[in-house]
């Protein structure tokens, strides 16, 4: 083995392996988008195979205790990029297309952590956090944005698939825009004559069954209205291909260097809409394709790697933003199509939701060479990325952070994750810790339009994952003594946070 050459500033060493300055590690976080625990086949799917996401998990390590900070997007990317809890920040809830940034420009962050230490940063696919000051003008370039919360180079949308603009924007420039033709955003009326999807149906590829029934491109109703910018609008089938090209590009252009990538994966959050390659792969339908086609990216990134000869330097996290959902406002049949197939495995809930499901989603992490095979149950969480990662590279960190360093566990070096774990849903908050998950009492609708359940349960609840992963049995009353320890923790922690009578956000 070659020993570095020993300079107190330039070895950096961990347990089993050393590097230099110069080969530190690249870093890509991939997160999909609402992509269930149970979605992956090396999780158990078996109507759909998924063998890129198989290799991840088989080939690095794959944690049945991965956690997302919340059930829904911003909040839980929010936690990922700034190792906070997300529900410290009362605007990080879904935000829409034209939502202000929501990380302060001040605010210390995992690309900003990782630009200090001299890694090329970029943030390439779904944002979802918010871009410009609240009145943003998509004619001009919109800020603050990815750049200033640490990353060089972003190429992105700006939340979501089923959001307005469906327009491209790269560093803060919506791509392919026309002056003549200029792009107007606006979430609470629509512009003059501009056909919706309850005005103009007969315009629809694919229809909605509930909310995204406003401004329609390519054939697809969304959410908010826009008008303008024909020249720069996306083309849903083709996202896939775009996004994970542009990823190769940064990853060429960065291959001498050390690099940290952030890829945001559109799929299988509505609308489904994958390239015609994938169109009937799956035989479950759009969802299932989407998957596929989110497998297909995955594997190009990852053969990308092996192929500029960067995988045995590079660490990646594969996870998922939430859990999972089948009808999130489309008619797309995944209701319909999803046969013998359990999205969110042996777990509780799904996307929305204070049960497991909602959470706790695939987590692999891999490092060819450097991680052994192993499947670990150590709780972990996407918010530790950030401290885990600092670790690694010997970064100090602000002490105020809610991340925490479980480099060891990511790294299959220890069986010890976390201890405990807020979590959030609907800005509703839970409490996970050893084999025991905690619910405080909600009011509230027992499952949202989506029908997944939420977990608001008026008694509360407390479930043993080890006897009862399913969260059958709510034990409460049973083990009143556990309850309130969970409890006084849980409040301890959240002191200041936690709210009793929150309200379920209702999706139209
Ligand atoms: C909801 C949308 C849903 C999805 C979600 C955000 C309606 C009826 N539902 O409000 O389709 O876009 O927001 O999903 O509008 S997330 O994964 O980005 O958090
Ligand atoms: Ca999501």
């Amino acid at each position: 083995m070659k020993v570095p050459v020993l300079l107190s500033t330039s070895l950096f060493a961990f347990a089993s392996f050393s590097f230099t300055e110069a080969q530190k590690p690249n870093i890509i976080v991939i997160l999909a988008d609402d992509l269930g625990y149970g979605d992956v086949s090396a999780q158990g799917a078996t109507t759909i195979k998924t063998p890129n996401l198989d290799r991840l998990a088989n080939e690095g390590i794959r944690f049945t205790n991965g956690y997302a900070t919340s059930a829904t997007s911003t909040p839980s990317r929010y936690g990922m990029m700034t190792g906070m809890y997300p529900w410290k920040n009362d605007k990080a809830k879904i935000l829409p297309g034209n939502a202000p940034l929501i990380i302060k420009e001040d605010q210390y962050t995992l690309p900003k952590m990782m630009q200090e230490a001299g890694y090329a940063t970029a943030a390439i696919g779904k944002w979802h956090l918010g871009m410009g000051d609240g009145n943003a003008d998509w004619n001009k370039t919109v800020k603050p944005g990815a750049k200033e919360i640490g990353f060089d180079y972003s190429n992105l949308i700006a939340a979501t698939n089923d959001r307005v603009p469906t327009v491209y924007v790269e560093n803060g420039n919506v791509i392919g825009l026309d002056m003549t033709d200029p792009l107007q955003v606006n979430y609470k009326k629509n512009f003059d004559g501009e056909p919706t999807a309850l005005t103009n149906p007969e315009m629809l590829k694919m229809h909605w069954s509930h909310g995204h029934n406003q401004s329609i491109h390519n054939g697809i109703p969304r959410i908010g209205f826009q008008k303008g910018g024909k020249s720069a609008m996306w083309v849903d089938e083709d996202m896939a291909d775009y996004f994970t090209g542009i990823a190769k590009d940064f990853m060429t252009n960065h291959k001498d260097k050390p690099f940290f990538l952030y890829f945001g994966l559109h799929q299988p959050h509505v609308p489904r809409a994958p390239h015609s390659r994938f169109v009937g792969s799956s035989g479950m339908g759009p969802r299932g394709d989407a998957i596929l086609e989110a497998d297909w990216s995955v594997g190009e990134l990852m053969a990308h790697l092996d192929k500029l000869g960067l995988l045995e330097n590079t660490l990646v996290f594969f996870s998922s933003d939430n859990g999972p959902v089948l009808d999130d406002g489309y008619k797309d049949q995944a209701v319909e199509l999803l046969g013998q197939h359990k999205p969110a495995g042996l777990l509780r809930g799904g996307k929305y939701s204070l049960y497991e499901a909602g959470t706790r989603v695939p987590f692999f992490v891999y490092w060819k060479g450097e991680i052994k095979p192993a499947v670990s149950d150590a709780m972990v969480c996407q918010l530790d990325i950030m401290a885990s990662v600092a670790t690694l590279i010997k970064k100090k960190l602000p002490a105020e952070l809610d991340s925490q360093n479980t480099l060891k566990a990511f790294m299959g070096k220890s069986k010890k994750g976390r201890e405990e774990l807020v979590i959030e849903a609907n800005s509703k908050l839970a409490y996970r810790a050893g084999d025991w998950a905690f619910i405080p009492p909600y009011n509230g609708a027992v499952r949202n339009q989506t029908g997944n359940e939420l977990g608001n349960l008026p008694e509360g609840g407390l479930f043993n994952l080890k006897s009862d992963l399913g969260q059958e049995t709510n034990v409460a009353k049973q083990h009143a003594k556990k309850y309130k320890q969970m409890e006084s923790r849980f409040l301890e922690i959240t002191k200041g946070y936690f709210k009793t009578n929150v309200k379920d956000i209702v999706l139209e």
